[in-house]
Order: structure tokens, then C-alpha cells, then sequence
């Protein structure tokens, strides 16, 4: 893949501006899990049951909708979102951005389902799309692979596709893809780990590795990274397990692992911000201590508010941004095609590697120098 945008480092006021109106997703763990999990199910269950009503309902209108691909009854564009769940921080801010950009006053109709980290439920909700004959359909792919054979239908009912966040890699029957580049964010995390280790003379990484759910691009792209860095370093990942990029996962997983190496790692590595608040959880209860000059460095990925939050505290030494701010990149795509126009096969989200310590200003990623950041409380105001 083509990198067209590379991370840069952009001025806490631009980042504020660029993100004004996006706050208020991720605040801090107390926002956690349970309380987060059954709310959001609630939402997602109506709104599920309101796109399976749609369906039904439309099927008739739908039609008309199909035959001109020029928008819903009432002029609307009807935009089909199959996303993946509701598993952490960063997912709730993409499901925002992408609610908050299509929405009625924008002159969107949205058909949102939510699918539950189900990959069989994901390829229905395509299809249930297809019935409706939406406009456009955007998929957040939970899995990367198995999808050629519901793409090829919405290439033959006519309907545009549009991949966000994760990648497919097995079929390219889709329009545009917006996102970010896992892999990079694995190799600037062991980019960055290999700086500070010999900024502060650690001589040898034994590290964990807390994956995110399997299948996932966004899991296959970080360990790949960060274990090409691992390994040109003669580093041990003593092992590699996935959390789900979950809270609850992280923690599990965390608790295994101290169970099986306790005293024999330095490192641990969360694929995101919720699996790092899992595993601080069972490295506290167990008495281990993490985070900026304790016994264990920890690094995470996303950069949610929550995450950055734990940066700032020094719970957390490093993490990778993904922005989930897609949305608005979508639109654009959506707006070219409406337009006749034919946009970027792959659209690449700008992105900045958050650290707590102001003893390295950049790292080398890919033979490009990248900015390095350290967290203030006006970039957490900013961020989502
Ligand atoms: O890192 C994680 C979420 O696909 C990039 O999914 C996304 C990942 C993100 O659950 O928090």
C-alpha cells in the first residue's frame, strides 16, 4: 500500500481546531466497559431492529432507489453502515464521527448495525443493505478476509462500497478505503521502544504482547510491526495472545500471563487503550509496577482521550494513534462519486505517536523521521 499521508506533527492548536466538536467520546475508565457495553447495546439493539423494520418497510421504495441511485424517497442519500461493534474507546468515537457526519441534517439517511464483533452478522447486514437498496454501503470489515463473494453482490446490485478502518485482502471490489496504517503503527511502537530502551540504558526486552481480536487488519498489521522490530533487535516476545480490544480482554489475558511469567517481562504491549486499562488492572492487583520509570514499560494504540489521559499520568510510556475520524473523508468519497467523479483508491488518515517523557524528540519509521509528542492536557481537550 501507498502511504499518501504521512504522520506529521501538527501544533496542539490545529489538532484542537481540526477536532473541535468531536469530544466528549472516551473519557476516563469510570466511562468503562459495563457501563459503556450495555448502553451502547441498548442503542445498537434499536437501532438494529429500526434497519431490520427498514428493510422490510422499504423494500418496495428501495427499489426506485436502486433503479437511479440518486438518494431516498425524501431526496436523502441512504448510506448502509455495517460496523464493527462496540469494543472500545476508539470504536465508539468512529461510530460518532460516522453518525455525526450522515446525518438527516446533513441530508443522510443512515441504516446503522451494529454487528457485534460478528463477522457471519457482518455479511448479513451487508446483504440486508442490498435488499434495501441503500445509495452506499460502508463496511468496517471485522475480519480481513472472506469477502469477495458479498462484495461481488453489491458490485451486481450496483450499490458503491465503501471499506473504513480495516482492510480487506481478499477482494479490491470496493470503491475507496479509509484508514490507517497498522503496520507502520507497530514498527513506530518498536521504533520508539528501541530509542528509549537505549536512551535509558536497558539493555534487554523481554516482552508481552496483547493482541487485538484475530483476523482483525488492524491486529495482523501491529504484530506484524512491531515483531520486524523485535526481531532486527534480537528483543523475546515471550508470547502473543489476543484481548479482543477489549478492557475485560486485556485484563484476562494480562492475568494469564503474570500467572505464567511473572519476573520475566519489562514490556508490555496493548494493541489498544482498553487492553492497556485491562492489563493495568491485573499488573496493579498483582502488585507489579508499570508505566514511566517503574519495572514495566507499557506501550498502547489508539490515543483515545482515556489513553492519553494515562500518558499524561505515566501509566502508559507510549501510544500510537489510530484516528477514527473517518467520516468526513468518507463524505468526501461520497460526494465525488455523486458527482461523477472517481475518487482515491486509498485514503490515509493523519496520525501522531504520544509519549509522556520529553527525552526523544523524533524516531526513524520506514527511513522517515516522525515527530514524537508529548501529551499535554490542551491535546487531551482536543482529542476524542
Ligand atoms: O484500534 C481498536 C478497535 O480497527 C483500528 O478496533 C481499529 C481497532 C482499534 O476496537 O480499539
Amino acid at each position: 500500500m501507498k502511504r499518501k499521508i504521512v504522520s506529521v506533527l501538527m501544533c496542539a492548536t490545529m489538532t484542537a481546531a481540526l477536532f473541535a466538536g468531536c469530544g466528549g467520546g472516551g473519557d476516563t475508565q469510570a466511562s468503562g466497559d459495563a457501563a459503556k457495553t450495555d448502553d451502547t447495546a441498548k442503542t445498537d439493539d434499536a437501532a438494529s431492529d429500526d434497519a431490520a423494520d427498514d428493510a422490510a418497510a422499504d423494500d418496495a421504495a428501495g427499489d426506485d432507489a436502486a433503479a437511479d441511485n440518486a438518494g431516498g424517497s425524501d431526496g436523502a442519500i441512504t448510506i448502509g453502515f455495517a460496523q464493527v461493534g462496540h469494543e472500545s474507546d476508539w470504536r465508539t468515537a468512529s461510530t460518532k464521527s460516522c453518525q455525526d457526519v450522515f446525518s438527516a441534517e446533513n441530508g443522510y439517511d443512515l441504516q446503522f448495525v451494529d454487528c457485534d464483533n460478528d463477522s457471519a452478522a457482518q455479511i448479513e447486514a451487508v446483504r440486508g443493505f442490498i435488499q434495501q437498496a441503500v445509495d452506499y454501503i460502508i463496511i468496517d470489515p471485522i475480519v480481513s478476509t472472506g469477502w469477495d463473494t458479498v462484495l461481488t453482490e453489491c458490485e451486481d446490485a450496483g450499490i458503491p462500497v465503501i471499506i473504513i478502518d480495516r482492510t480487506i485482502d481478499d477482494s479490491d471490489k470496493y470503491v475507496s478505503w479509509v484508514g490507517s496504517n497498522f503496520k507502520t503503527e507497530g514498527l513506530a511502537a518498536g521504533e520508539w521502544l528501541k530509542a528509549y530502551a537505549e536512551n535509558k540504558g536497558i539493555s534487554e526486552i523481554n516482552a508481552l504482547v496483547i493482541e487485538g481480536s484475530t483476523g482483525a487488519s488492524a491486529t495482523i498489521g501491529r504484530t506484524e510491526g512491531f515483531k520486524e522490530i523485535a526481531d532486527a533487535n534480537g528483543w523475546t516476545i515471550v508470547d502473543s495472545q489476543s484481548g479482543d480490544f477489549t478492557e475485560a480482554g486485556g485484563q484476562e489475558v494480562m492475568e494469564s500471563y503474570i500467572k505464567s511469567y511473572e519476573g520475566k517481562f519489562n514490556v508490555v504491549i496493548c494493541q489498544n487503550d482498553n487492553e492497556a486499562f485491562g492489563a493495568m488492572t491485573a499488573m496493579k492487583n498483582a502488585g507489579i509496577e508499570y508505566g514511566v520509570g517503574k519495572d514495566v514499560i507499557l506501550v498502547s494504540f489508539d490515543a483515545c482521550t482515556a489513553g492519553l489521559e494515562k500518558v499524561m499520568s505515566g501509566d502508559i510510556n507510549a501510544d500510537f494513534e489510530c484516528n477514527p475520524l473517518a467520516a468526513p473523508d468518507v463524505e468526501k468519497v461520497i460526494k465525488q462519486l455523486q458527482a461523477g467523479e472517481t475518487p482515491e483508491k486509498e485514503v490515509y488518515m493523519t496520525e501522531h505517536w504520544y509519549v509522556n517523557e520529553d527525552v526523544l524528540s523524533s524516531i526513524t519509521v520506514n527511513g522517515e523521521e516522525q515527530a514524537l509528542t508529548v501529551v499535554t492536557q490542551e491535546i487531551i481537550d482536543a482529542q476524542y
